[in-house]
């Protein structure tokens, strides 16, 4: 039997299991010999559906450490009336260059609409860094890190040495620090062929209105256009709601038949200063000042 099925649907057509990921920390104890480890456990909830020609897997992860990844898989079969050497277009899969399989992509959207702390008023971040080799007499590289508060609707791009973080207005952990989450991107390739599909990550004050990234059910309001990339048109971000676009151009091969392996793209949400230490920590064990000491 190549297939099984050990998951148990909660509710009809959604489905949860916990799976292992490995260690999720190893670290030396004070007592020499010692080792501290522990493995990660995370608990998935995902669904499948069938869009034309493909099953489509979308799986939310929640790792016991607080990181939330969000993943979009696709599997299923090539569309069988891409198969076409006439137009010559595509890759050839089979024998020969008799068939061609046409290349395309997948551009995903997720809508993520925060409320950290029970409170939706959160505030956005950019960090942007540069780093500078070393110049006349200097030893190491230096980087310099700048932070630009998004208080308006944004249309941003992935950069080298970007990240973004969606921060609490009203929560801090237990060492005062402001709650936050930290966007993380996968892997992407920006597909420059859509209006709304031009930029990575969208941010805009919060409508109930605007609910598809992209062939909403209407405009929301004279003139604001179906998607996303519309909406962004200078609000001040009270209820900021984040779209994270994340693209796979997929080349078909050989191996895409039959049936197709899955293909990924997704990213993560990492908690940043959401807890004072990792959540994870042994019971019985305090950091301070670069050592363990009893009690928590
Ligand atoms: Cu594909």
């Amino acid at each position: 039997m190549p297939d099984s099925v050990n998951e148990t649907p909660t509710i009809k057509g959604l489905c949860t299991t916990t799976r292992s990921r490995g260690h999720a920390y190893r670290m030396q104890g004070d007592t020499p010999g010692t080792v501290h480890q522990a493995q990660g456990r995370d608990l998935l909830v995902h669904t499948v559906n069938q869009v034309g020609w493909y099953e489509y897997l979308t799986e939310w992860r929640f790792q016991d450490d607080g990181a939330i990844t969000m993943n979009l898989g696709a599997t299923g079969s090539l569309s069988w009336d891409d198969y076409d050497a006439g137009d010559g277009r595509g890759r050839p899969v089979g024998k020969g260059a008799s068939a061609r399989a046409t290349s395309h992509s997948h551009n995903a959207f997720w809508r993520l609409d925060f409320a950290l702390d029970g409170s939706t008023r959160n505030r956005v971040e950019q960090y942007d860094s540069t780093v500078t080799a070393p110049t006349g007499g200097q030893q190491a590289p230096t980087t310099r890190t700048t932070r630009t508060k998004i208080t308006k609707e944004l249309a941003g791009d992935i950069r080298n040495y970007r990240w973004w973080r969606v921060v609490s207005a009203t929560g801090k952990n237990k060492d005062g620090h402001a709650r936050s989450y930290e966007i993380v991107p996968g892997p992407t390739t920006r597909y420059p062929g859509r209006g709304f599909t031009k930029h990575d990550l969208y941010v805009t004050q919060y409508n109930p209105c605007e609910r598809f990234a992209s062939h909403n059910p209407g405009p929301c309001g004279p003139g604001a256009g179906t998607s996303v990339d519309r909406w962004v048109n200078g609000q001040i971000l009270s209820h900021p709601v984040v779209w994270m676009n994340i693209g796979f151009h997929h080349v078909a091969r050989d191996e895409d038949q039959q049936p197709m392996p899955v293909h990924w793209q997704g990213f993560s949400l990492a908690p940043r200063d959401a807890t004072a230490m990792n959540p994870l920590t042994p019971d019985g064990l305090a950091w301070q000042n670069g050592h363990w000491r009893p009690g928590r």
